[in-house]
């Protein structure tokens, strides 16, 4: 078989930032993303005479090949086998940079790797091993909405699809201010964010948070979602800077994109972001307003580069 997996990466409204087991990433709460067309990786792995990874094309070794070869190791000990894997991965990630993610980098990982085998799984099976390669990835085996419910062990911790194809107007503006690599990884970063003196508030509000959300979707409510995710993000990123030491993924123009979104709003047009474990904003839009956000953004900021996304498809093999 031997196919290329593709998977798109997702953004989500409501975060995954806390985990109950490191080991098998399992998180503290559940978690509610939008799966985006416009940014995705392609993967496929064959069996070869030593293990290769590229990325792009380039070969890589250091820590980027320990990542994807301590995942591929504990998969093939789980299905039982034991080759030596070429594998090449290709980000799509149109000219602003700044959103390659590992959320599509282990769903296409998790899919090849089950190409390469020709093992055959449920989608909430595909869930569960993407996880375990990056939490998010659990998410971008579906398209359009996808929900992670937390569980409590491998078994209980899976995505599943909300709308895979909604219709509704929904926009996500991925504003690149700064491609400089983040100085705290997701892994270690919501660590470090349970030393919060509010990290157990942020947990016992998930619930009440999902389900505003998941009613804000099924009633098509673009202010109500904006405002829960805006919300969500904030409360993700206040845990960050009264944690023990207190960090910030934050830079100077972070808090200027937050500031033009606010002012943007404050003059009638209707627009949120969020903002995950690095400085760059994700602004929530309508069709209607999408124009004008980005040229206020172009006459605002200098070398930013905006990519404007909506709703992309699931996990897929390409036809070769
Ligand atoms: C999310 N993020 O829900 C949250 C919001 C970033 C901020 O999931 O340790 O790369 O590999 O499970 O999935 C990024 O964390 O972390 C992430 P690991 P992952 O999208």
């Amino acid at each position: 078989m031997n196919k290329t997996a593709r998977a798109h990466t997702n953004i989500a409204l409501i975060k995954y930032w806390g985990k109950a087991d490191s080991k098998n990433k399992l998180p503290l709460m559940s978690s509610l993303s939008m799966t985006l067309d416009q940014f995705f990786t392609d993967t496929r792995i064959t069996v070869s005479e030593k293990n290769e990874f590229f990325l792009n094309g380039v070969l890589q070794a250091g820590k980027n090949y320990q990542r994807v070869f301590t995942y591929l190791k504990i998969l093939q000990k789980k299905f039982g086998v034991s080759d030596n894997l070429r594998v090449e991965s290709t980000n799509h990630v149109p000219t602003a940079a700044g959103l390659a993610s590992s959320s599509s980098a282990f769903a296409a990982m998790a899919g090849a790797f089950c190409a390469c085998y020709n093992i055959q799984l449920s989608k909430r099976d595909l869930s569960k091993i993407a996880r375990l390669g990056s939490g998010s990835a659990s998410r971008s085996i579906y398209g359009g909405f996808a929900i992670w419910q937390k569980g409590f062990d491998h078994d209980s911790s899976y995505a599943y699809a909300l709308d895979e194809t909604p219709v509704m107007d929904l926009h996500l503006l991925a504003i690149e201010l700064n491609s400089n690599p983040k100085k705290l990884s997701s892994t270690d970063g919501m660590l470090q964010a349970q030393t919060s003196p509010f990290f157990i508030p942020w947990i016992k509000r998930n619930e009440q948070e999902l389900s505003a959300m998941v009613a804000a979707i099924k009633a098509q409510d673009f202010s109500a979602l904006g405002q829960l995710a805006e919300l969500n993000a904030n409360e993700m990123h206040a845990i960050n800077l009264t944690a023990n030491p207190g960090f910030s993924y934050f830079e100077p123009d972070t808090i200027h994109a937050i500031h033009l979104v606010q002012q943007l709003r404050a003059s009638g047009i209707e627009c949120y972001y969020t903002i995950d474990a690095g400085p760059n904003v994700k602004i929530l839009a309508q069709l209607k307003n999408v124009k004008e956000i980005i040229k206020q953004f172009l006459s605002e900021f200098e070398n930013v580069k905006i990519v404007n996304a909506s709703f992309g498809p699931g996990l897929s093999y390409l036809d070769q």
